[in-house]
Formats: C-alpha cells, sequence, structure tokens
C-alpha cells in the first residue's frame, strides 16, 4: 500500500549511536532527498554505488569528507528517496553535517520514524518493525536470532496463516447466512466445525510458540528465598559465576535483596538474593524480611532453598516454586525429595541441574523448534482470538453469532501485523525505537 505522498516532509537523523567512532552516519529521507544531496554535496550521487564526496554547510565551507550512498525511491529501507552520509564518526563533526542537511531542508527525524515509514510504505509488516527494535535491542544470541526470523517475515507467515484459514471460513459462513435457518445443510455444518477445530490448533501452536518467545524478550524474575545460612548467597554466587552476595556463616548476613542478571539457552534470567526468612529483633534484619516478601510476590519463579543437612522450612508463595536442597556434600548419599533438586554451592554439583530446572519452571522448552519473540501486545491478540474461537464453537447452532465470533477472530489476529492499527498504536510502537531508526 505505497502511499507515493510526494507532499510529505523530509527527515533526517544520526543514525550511529552517540559518541565517537570510526565512522558515523546521517540518514535522509523523504522526496527532497535529490536537492538536499545537491547542496550538501554538489551533486546527485548515482544510485546504490559508494560514492566518494565532500560535505558542505549551506555557506559552502567544508564540514567533512566520506561516503554518500543514494537510494532512489522505492528501493530504499523506507520506501522513499534515501541518502546515506557516511562521515568521520565525532559527534561535533555530525552535528555539523545533520545541521547542513536541516538547513538544506530537511526535518529532524523522530525516534522510529524511519521505520514507521517503511511501515507505512508497505516496505514491512508491523510486527516486522517492531522486530527491528527487538533484533537492536536483543540481550542475547538466541533472542537476536528469533528477532531476524520475525524480520525477516516468519511470524508474520504464521499470522497470515491463520487469517487466511479463517477468511476462508468465514466466506463460507457468511455465504450461509442468506439462506433461512432450516434450509442449512449438515454438510455445511460439519465442514465449518472441522475447518474451526484445525483453526484452533493452529492458533494453540503459535501461542505456544509465542508464549517460549516472549521470555527470550521479558526475561524470568527468579528469587531465591529460604531461612538463614541454607546458601541461597552461595548459589547466587555459584550460578553467576562470580562473588557478588557476601557470604558469612552468620545467619542473618543478607539484608538488602541484591540482583544479579544471568542467561539460560538465551533467556534473560534476573537473579536476585534476599534475607533469610526468621523471626528477627534486629530493625534492619526485619526490613530486609519485609522486602524479601515483596519481592516473593513479583517473582515468576521461586527457589525455595533448604539445607540438606538439617530441617525444611516453608517459603510461601504463589509463583511457581523449586525445592532447592543445598550443601549435598555435607551429606553424601542424600536423596532430595520428589521434584525437588539437591546441589551443593560449594562444589556445583546439581547446579547444571538447576540451572536447567529455573528456564523449565518459567515455561522454556528447548524443544528446538523455532519460537517466536512475541510481544505482551502480540500474546494479547492471540489469546483473544483463542477466546473468539471457543466462543464460536459454542454458537456453532447460531450461524449469525458464529459467523460474528468469527469476525472478531480475525479482527483480533489482523491487528498483530497491522491491517487495521489505530494512530495511537503506531505512537506507541514507534516511539520506543531509538532516533535514526
Ligand atoms: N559445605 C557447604 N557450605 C555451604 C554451602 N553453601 C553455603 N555454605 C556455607 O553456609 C554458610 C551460609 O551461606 P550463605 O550463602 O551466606 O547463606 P544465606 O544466609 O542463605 O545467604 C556459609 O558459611 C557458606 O560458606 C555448600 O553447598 N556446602
Ligand atoms: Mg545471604
Amino acid at each position: 500500500m505505497p502511499s507515493g505522498d510526494s507532499k510529505r516532509d523530509t527527515i533526517a537523523a544520526v543514525a550511529t549511536p552517540p559518541g565517537r567512532g570510526g565512522i558515523g552516519v546521517v540518514r535522509i529521507s523523504g522526496p527532497q532527498v535529490p536537492q538536499i544531496a545537491a547542496q550538501v554535496i554538489g551533486s546527485v550521487p548515482p544510485a546504490r554505488a559508494a560514492t566518494l564526496a565532500r560535505f558542505s554547510d549551506a555557506r559552502g565551507a567544508a564540514i567533512d569528507e566520506g561516503i554518500a550512498v543514494y537510494f532512489p525511491a522505492p528501493h530504499s529501507y523506507t520506501g522513499e528517496a534515501v541518502l546515506e552520509l557516511q562521515g568521520h564518526g565525532g559527534p561535533v563533526v555530525l552535528g555539523m553535517l545533520l545541521s547542513a542537511c536541516l538547513d538544506a531542508g530537511a526535518r529532524l527525524a523522530g525516534p522510529g520514524e524511519f521505520t514507521r515509514r517503511a511501515f507505512l510504505e508497505g516496505r514491512l509488516d508491523l510486527a516486522q518493525a517492531e522486530a527491528v527494535a527487538d533484533l537492536i535491542d536483543a540481550s542475547s544470541q538466541e533472542a537476536a536470532r528469533s528477532a531476524l526470523r520475525s524480520l525477516s517475515g516468519e511470524f508474520s507467515a504464521a499470522i497470515d496463516a491463520l487469517l487466511s484459514q479463517l477468511v476462508e471460513l468465514r466466506a463460507l459462513t457468511e455465504a450461509q447466512l442468506d439462506f433461512p435457518e432450516e434450509e442449512l445443510d449438515g454438510i455445511h455444518r460439519d465442514d465449518a466445525a472441522k475447518r474451526l477445530v484445525s483453526i484452533q490448533a493452529a492458533v494453540d501452536d503459535v501461542l505456544a510458540r509465542s508464549k517460549q518467545g516472549s521470555l527470550l524478550r521479558s526475561g524470568v524474575y527468579v528469587v531465591l528465598a529460604g531461612a538463614p545460612n541454607v546458601g541461597k548467597s552461595s548459589l547466587l554466587n555459584r550460578l553467576a559465576g562470580a562473588e557478588r552476595a557476601i557470604v558469612t556463616p552468620i545467619p542473618g548476613t543478607t539484608r538488602d535483596a541484591l540482583r544479579e542478571t544471568i542467561h539460560i539457552d538465551g533467556v534473560a534470567v534476573v537473579l536476585v538474593d534476599t534475607a533469610g526468612l526468621r523471626e528477627s529483633a534486629d530493625e534492619v534484619e526485619k526490613l530486609g524480611i519485609a522486602r524479601t516478601r515483596s519481592e516473593l510476590e513479583r517473582a515468576d519463579v521461586v527457589l525455595a532453598v533448604h539445607d540438606a543437612t538439617a530441617g525444611t522450612a516453608a517459603v510461601a508463595s504463589t509463583a511457581q516454586r523449586i525445592d532447592v536442597y543445598n550443601k549435598t556434600d555435607l551429606r553424601p548419599g542424600f536423596v532430595p525429595p520428589k521434584g525437588a533438586i539437591a546441589v551443593s554451592a560449594k562444589t556445583g554439583q546439581g547446579v547444571p541441574d538447576l540451572r536447567e530446572a529455573i528456564v523449565r519452571a518459567a515455561g522454556w522448552s528447548s524443544t528446538g523448534e523455532s519460537v517466536f519473540l512475541a510481544r505482551e501486545r502480540h500474546l494479547r491478540a492471540l489469546t483473544a482470538a483463542k477466546e473468539h474461537l471457543v466462543r464460536a464453537t459454542a454458537e456453532k447452532a447460531r450461524w449469525e453469532l458464529f459467523a460474528e465470533e468469527l469476525r472478531l477472530a480475525h479482527e483480533s489476529l489482523s491487528a498483530i501485523t497491522g491491517a487495521f492499527t489505530a494512530d495511537d498504536l503506531l505512537g506507541e510502537i514507534f516511539g520506543r525505537f531509538c532516533i535514526g531508526k
């Protein structure tokens, strides 16, 4: 749906991060690119070729010398005419170059505005545009790979496949709406019911893979809790592979919650060490224990740590919980209760199992099947579509209501790739991008 809007203004921004670097890039996009090129570098460079150029300001004074690359519309990132000026990567020189482009008629781009234009020109759908930001923000190789798959359209293709199944069923259903109820034949009803079952299964599959992938984006919040001295701080240090928390034989050493981020299978895991739970008269320790309780409320997964050489203590929480028996080096042959994990923070024994159990409890299964780096917005849309399909199942006898639920499911799914999108949603999505992207 290229808009071909030649009245649109021309935007410019420094596309490389602030600071010093070998090169720095100013990117310009819009209909005025040829005039701006003529003014800043003296001519319009040949298409898609690296051209050595001298960059000058409005009075003709030299700013820098570098490479200019011109992408005529529509074969560019935004779909508009784009000019990239690669100069020396210093903040002052890039600031001067950007000013020269603004003096020549461009306007400063807002966050994500280049990608927003790419979306409006139909170069990317909304899920792909979001994947651009997710690729830049990826905190692990797995997240980056998954973002790239979304960017190249794998997630959108899965959504489009759901949509086309749904559209077919809707067409069949709507055609039947013209007939009076009593004339509807059983064949159509059976066919519709079968198709609905298969669409539901497909939605469930995409939703499961999206939930998995969303862990790569949002990470998992894991709180270590238990009685004092069971080895929570030692375990955090062992999982982090560094001496982060203070460890002593004195019960009540940890007062404040301490956070440390690690990666397990590419999933970012925030480990939180807490003050041991006990009755204490000490003011500071009491505050620490109160903090432990509030951390427990936030947790996705709680590690209830016990001393394998002593009795177990209860840890109350509504999160997924893993019972961990520590100090097994002091009790050779110790067998933990069913479902619990035996470790030694001292020797590292059992720690690989614990790492695996943490991400599994959070819903991660490294099946090797590719996951979708879904955002909360996508999960909500998929869940809404699923609910409408469930309601459609219940309305099989009432053709109009059946058709209406299918329509609503269709609408929910379409929002993912952006067929119908409100301006404020676009503002929210692109507002989180960096400037120059
Ligand atoms: N033998 C042995 N001692 C441990 C182990 N984990 C912790 N400890 C010791 O237990 C004491 C309390 O450890 P700490 O990590 O501070 O416990 P926390 O109060 O639960 O944070 C320290 O003296 C640690 O050296 C373990 O796996 N084996
Ligand atoms: Mg501690």
